[in-house]
């Protein structure tokens, strides 16, 4: 397979200013008519062929300019079309034929449960019919769909309806034109017997836009809350961004097979069900919160996506990157602030850093690819995003409104580059920004470790700071990163110091401050703060103002205090975080020593003092408390001992349910007794209850002692929301089959009607912690609801089983590293994006022991083996294995 290089982009040597398309949907065979305005440009030769892209299409006809074009003038290969001889300007027709029912692959045209729906980012538009598939060519479509209307009465396109009339075929012909020119990965079309939920929005400048929200008809009463928040976000990007919605409607459309979470495709987004429907009694709490992240999401990319596009899939974090940054203020403002951002960082962890420290790292901005499905990666969103923020935090908020200000008027109607971003903000504001677009440009995660020194003779305390970034593949040697570094000083008595720089004046305006962004930009950077009578304990990132890992040399006893007095909640959490992780360290290094584990007394009292205090927000406590996971935990050592963390993690859960019983029980049963008989609500007070009672719970049932466990049963079986029932499920999952086994044969009964709670029963079972966690998953894959063709299920049961149940995927036999092997194969033939997803868990083969390195790298080299993979699953089998 051919590797895309970024600098050999060349502009597009044809233009499409407007394009007609007609669909005659039929499942098996639906013709496509495409009839294309095509304008060379300026720079191109007069004898340049077209050359256009399409896969696996059957080609009925070509004309150019209404006369029939023969096979003597073009040439079709393998993923293009080439015509020689065009005009400079001229309409080409292209009739190709397609099969939705045939496509399991789930881009471009295709049936999800009767239901057409199209998915074209990002090369998804060639398989519809031969087109330049590249965001920079833009144009605007008109769409005509044909089709039965008793079995399609619902037919959906970009824009407006324009003509709806009863052909003399029978058939209903249904036009729609999208008067915003727009790249083709944003086309879509959608079919079938769909119910409707439509509500009135008006814009800040009083135009009226018909919301419409589209379900099959048995999931109608889950729609309330995706338009609730559909509306917080159309009103908060007018406040936060003063930017309105464009057209006159906005839909969205919920279906069950697809790849992704959900597409911002103009005017018609496509989602995944799982960030649409919900109903108290059948998603949690985090159901919810996904929904009003990905609505808002999918909502807010219409100006940081569509409007303004990307040139290239070089710069996709130009608008997914500003899109999640975008979706994380805006989760900030309608929930805890500082829970959502410990919610982003525990996802930058969990998945960024990994891939970081990978072989397949690469930057924000990626100067090459072989199939641009892998890299809809956490790196370009979830890190693309956190670059944004700094941004944010180096200039300040009013210089950012500044820079977005500029890059909405300026590229406004365009296809730019991530340069074309950060121009916009240093233009508006006066900055030079060139070191700082190493962010997007380098990989690798930046290690910063500090230094600190007090002198009380000279009241003075020095911050010496230092940062190293790795090589990753294909960077050897990297330049210092312009790192922004939140800071405060904490003095004895809890309350921040005022900081003032030693070069500054006492009456300077920034002296009195209690935080002060210290900016890293060389390898090594001192700050020298005067004033400083008694060493003060320094919190340091705050808010986790950068990407980075900081090695800190705190003190336990310092920890302690911060978990206690940080007035910045978030470091309140990575203090805890951080106390966790070297706890579970020493055990690990106990464990391995054969010396008895011994939780220790400041640990389970800095813990119980956090669980007890009655002034903190139920959810921080929540949060606070829980442990960091397994994948974050692995990431924090450099030989991964996956006994070790398993054992370590458990004893200490065991530990605390167990020294901490009466403690637990107590807030348990207030928080319950608090929620009884009051109907669910999602708001963040609810949330943090349920929360903190259900991290009681699980506390409780650890160590399996009778108290824990009878409350869980009882919240399973009586509990009015899913947050709690499942709360009590997990707790049981990870008892002996007598106890969870009876669980979940009566989750099933229940709810086997609903896919999306089908999908937790899969995934409760995939990710319990138990000895033949892989026999059950084998038994699972012979369940009649699983299927290989659900993309949610396959996540659900062999996603969650090789992510997230290290002790059942990384079993010493190898079993599970065959079974994974055996499952990504067999998906690549009908799912490549899919399949490629599922070799993440392999990623890290280099880092574990030598035996089970040699059964991952056996794993990975039986895949790579396998004549005819897919371009999706070559790319990340060959770069793991490089
Ligand atoms: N553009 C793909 C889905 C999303 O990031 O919104
Ligand atoms: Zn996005």
């Amino acid at each position: 397979p051919k590797t895309i290089l970024l600098s050999e982009y060349t502009p597009p040597a044809y233009l499409v200013p407007s394009i007609d398309l007609e669909f005659r949907l039929d499942p098996h065979a639906t013709r496509v008519t495409a009839v294309s305005r095509m304008e060379r440009t300026a720079d191109t030769p007069a004898d340049a062929p077209l050359v256009l892209n399409g896969a696996g299409l059957k080609l009925v006809s070509v004309a150019i300019d209404g006369a029939p074009v023969g096979p003597d003038r073009w040439l079709q290969e393998e993923e293009r079309l080439v015509i020689r001889k065009v005009p400079a300007a001229f309409e080409l027709t292209v009739v190709t034929e397609i099969d939705p029912a045939g496509n399991t692959a789930l881009e471009g045209l295709y049936l999800s449960n009767g239901i057409f729906c199209t998915q074209c980012e990002a090369e998804g538009f060639r398989k519809i019919t031969y087109f330049p598939d590249r965001p920079d060519v833009m144009a605007r479509y008109r769409t005509t769909i044909i089709g039965d209307p008793a079995v399609l009465p619902v037919m959906l396109s970009n824009g407006n309806p324009v003509a709806d009339e009863i052909g003399e075929d029978g058939l209903r012909h249904i036009t729609w034109e999208d008067p915003f020119p727009k790249p083709s990965y944003l086309f879509a079309l959608v079919a079938g017997d769909l119910a409707l939920c439509e509500s009135p929005f008006t814009t800040m400048s009083g135009r009226d836009v018909s919301l419409r929200l589209y379900v099959e008809p048995r999931n109608a009463d889950k729609c309330e809350h995706a338009m609730a928040s559909l509306k917080k976000a159309m009103v908060w990007d007018e406040q936060a961004y003063g930017r309105e919605y464009d057209l006159d409607i906005y839909m969205i459309v919920a279906v069950d097979d697809f790849n992704m979470g959900a597409m911002e495709n103009k005017g018609l987004n496509v989602f995944n069900s799982k960030y649409i429907l919900a109903r108290p009694d059948t998603a949690t709490d985090s159901d919810y919160g996904g929904i009003e992240a990905v609505v808002a999401h999918e909502y807010f990319h219409n100006w940081t996506g569509n409007r303004i596009t990307c040139r290239d899939w070089f710069q996709l974090s130009l608008k997914e990157g500003l899109t999640v940054f975008r979706e994380q203020q805006f989760v900030a403002d309608h929930q805890s602030a500082a829970v959502s951002r410990i919610h982003d960082v525990r996802v930058l962890r969990a998945a960024q850093f990994p891939e970081d420290a990978g072989p397949t790292a690469h930057p924000v901005r990626p100067d090459s690819y072989i199939e641009i499905s892998n890299f809809y990666t956490s790196t370009v969103y979830n890190k693309g995003a956190e670059v944004i923020r700094m941004l944010h935090t180096l200039i300040g908020p009013e210089a950012f409104a500044r820079g977005m200000d500029l890059y909405f008027e300026r590229h406004d109607g365009q296809a730019v580059t991530c340069e074309d971003f950060v121009r916009a903000h240093a233009d508006a504001n006066e900055l030079d920004l060139g070191d700082f677009f190493r962010w997007y440009v380098q990989a690798g995660t930046p290690e910063v470790s500090v230094e600190t020194r007090h002198d009380p003779e000279s009241r003075s305390f020095e911050l010496t700071f230092t940062q190293t970034l790795k090589p990753t593949p294909g960077q050897p040697v990297k330049k210092p990163m312009v790192i922004p570094v939140r800071t405060a000083l904490i003095g004895a008595d809890g309350a921040p110091l005022a900081l003032r720089l030693a070069n500054e004046a006492a009456d300077a305006p920034e002296a009195d401050q209690t935080e002060r962004v210290l900016v890293l930009e060389d390898r090594v950077t001192r700050f020298t703060f005067a004033d400083v009578a008694e060493r003060p304990v320094p919190s340091l990132l705050r808010g986790f103002s950068a990407p980075v890992k900081l090695e800190t040399r705190a003190e336990d006893a310092d920890l302690a205090f911060l978990m206690g007095h940080d007035d910045d909640a978030f470091n309140r959490w990575e203090a805890a975080q951080t106390y966790a992780i070297r706890v579970i360290h020493r055990l690990i290094a106990d464990a391995a020593a054969g010396r008895p584990l011994v939780l220790p007394a400041d640990f389970r009292d800095a813990f119980a003092r956090t669980i007890g205090d009655d002034s903190l927000d139920p959810a921080l406590i929540a949060e606070a408390l829980t442990l960091p996971g397994e994948s974050y935990l692995a990431e924090t050592m450099t030989r991964i001992d996956v006994e070790g963390i398993t054992a370590a993690r458990q004893f200490v859960r065991r530990e605390i349910g167990r020294s901490l019983e009466g403690l637990l029980l107590e807030v348990f049963d207030r928080l319950a007794a608090e929620d009884a008989g009051k109907p669910y609500s999602f708001d963040p007070a609810s949330v943090g209850r349920r929360s903190l009672a259900n991290l009681c719970l699980a506390y409780l049932g650890a160590p399996g002692g009778t108290a824990g466990l009878e409350r869980a049963r009882r919240r399973f079986e009586t509990a009015d929301n899913m947050t709690d029932a499942l709360g009590g499920l997990l707790v049981l999952a990870d008892q002996e089959d007598a106890l969870s086994q009876p669980a979940f044969d009566a989750f099933y009964a229940r709810w086997k009607d609903e896919p999306l709670v089908v999908d937790k029963w899969f995934m409760v079972q995939a990710t319990a912690s138990r000895a033949n966690a892989l026999d059950h998953v084998l038994k699972l894959m012979e369940h009649p609801a699983f299927s290989m063709r659900n993309p949610n299920r396959v996540r659900s049961l062999i996603g969650a089983f090789a992510a997230s149940n290290p002790r059942g995927f990384h079993e010493a036999s190898g079993r599970g590293y065959d079974f994974l092997a055996d499952q990504i194969i067999t998906l690549d033939a009908s799912n490549p994006q899919i399949a490629a997803r599922l070799v993440g868990p392999f990623k890290r083969w280099r880092r574990y022991d030598d035996q089970r390195q040699a059964l991952m790298r056996q794993a990975l080299e039986r895949i790579a083996a396998r004549q005819g993979l897919s371009r999706d699953v070559y790319e990340m089998v060959s770069k793991s294995l490089a």
